[in-house]
């Protein structure tokens, strides 16, 4: 159910389940959080990709799965969706979230959840949850109003509105959009640039970015101090120095 590849640094997982628009049981989210976890262990690993096969990303939870009079719900969310959303936000890595066709669902959420979100033209997203009456999950309700404010985020979730991947990039709910043709070497050659930027800087500097999320100026204004002296001894910061003594290129791949 997930397509596991390295190259360059990049390890790019593939959600595998083309002809369910890669609709997601529980083999995929367990996997996919296994192997999350698995490339943030990989010393080799620098930056990680998760996109999908076929003309979608992931239309959300398989819905043959979920049927019957008592689904418990928590303990879904609580036993598949959330260690998977956890996983990802919790490496330290650089997570791309390459969204190649619908996402949908919890597939939004997964598609929104990513450092960096790069989407293909044909993409698009729903916050499918309302057609069928239950309501946004998978991180969706803390993702979208901090992207689009509550009011914005709280129609495109009653609507179930579907956003075109130039709206997405208006909306700022991606960063880049590329053409479907070379979507996946676009996506390539993006992560390889990411891989080559310094990767302890990087993961200091998404903790300082999460933590902000959710604290004050003052507990941001503390935490970069702590985290610049973690950052300022190490050997990247005195390659980022040589190399603009020496006005080249700073390599920062050991
Ligand atoms: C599917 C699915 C799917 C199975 C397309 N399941 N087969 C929920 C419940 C419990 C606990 C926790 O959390 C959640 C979170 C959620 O994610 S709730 C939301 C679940 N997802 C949906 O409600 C989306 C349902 N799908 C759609 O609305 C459409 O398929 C979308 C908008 C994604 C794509 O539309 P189209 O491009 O027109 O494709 P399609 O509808 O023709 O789908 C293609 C095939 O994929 C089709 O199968 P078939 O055998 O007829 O070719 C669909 O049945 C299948 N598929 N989504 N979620």
């Amino acid at each position: 159910v997930i397509l596991v590849d390295t190259r360059s640094g990049v390890r790019t997982l593939t959600l595998n389940r083309p002809d369910k628009l890669n609709a997601a049981n529980n083999d995929l989210i367990l996997t996919l959080t296994r192997e999350l976890q698995a490339a943030d262990a990989d010393d080799s690993v620098r930056v990680i990709v998760v996109t999908a096969a076929g003309r979608g990303f992931c239309a959300g939870q398989d819905l043959g799965d979920v049927s019957g009079d008592h689904v418990d719900f928590t303990h879904h969310l609580n036993t598949t969706y959330n260690p998977l959303i956890r996983a990802l936000r919790n490496t330290g890595k650089p997570v791309i979230t390459a969204v190649n066709g619908i996402a949908a669902g919890a597939g939004a959420s997964l598609g929104l959840a990513g450092d960096i979100r790069l989407w293909a033209q044909s993409a698009a997203m729903t916050q499918v949850f309302s057609n069928i009456a239950l309501i946004p999950d998978s991180g969706s309700t803390w993702f979208l109003p901090r992207l689009v404010g509550y009011h914005r985020a709280f129609e495109l979730m009653a609507f179930a509105q579907k956003v075109t991947a130039d709206d997405a990039l208006k909306l700022g709910l991606c960063e880049h959009v590329f053409p479907d043709e070379t979507f996946h070497a676009d996506v390539q050659a993006y992560a390889e640039r990411l891989a080559a930027r310094p990767a302890n800087a990087l993961k200091l500097t998404k903790q300082a970015l999460q933590a902000s999320m959710t604290g004050t100026l003052d507990d941001a204004l503390d935490q970069e101090s702590v985290l610049q002296q973690k950052a300022g001894d190490s050997w990247e910061h005195k390659e980022g120095l040589s190399a603009f003594a020496e006005k080249r290129p700073a390599n920062f791949v050991k």
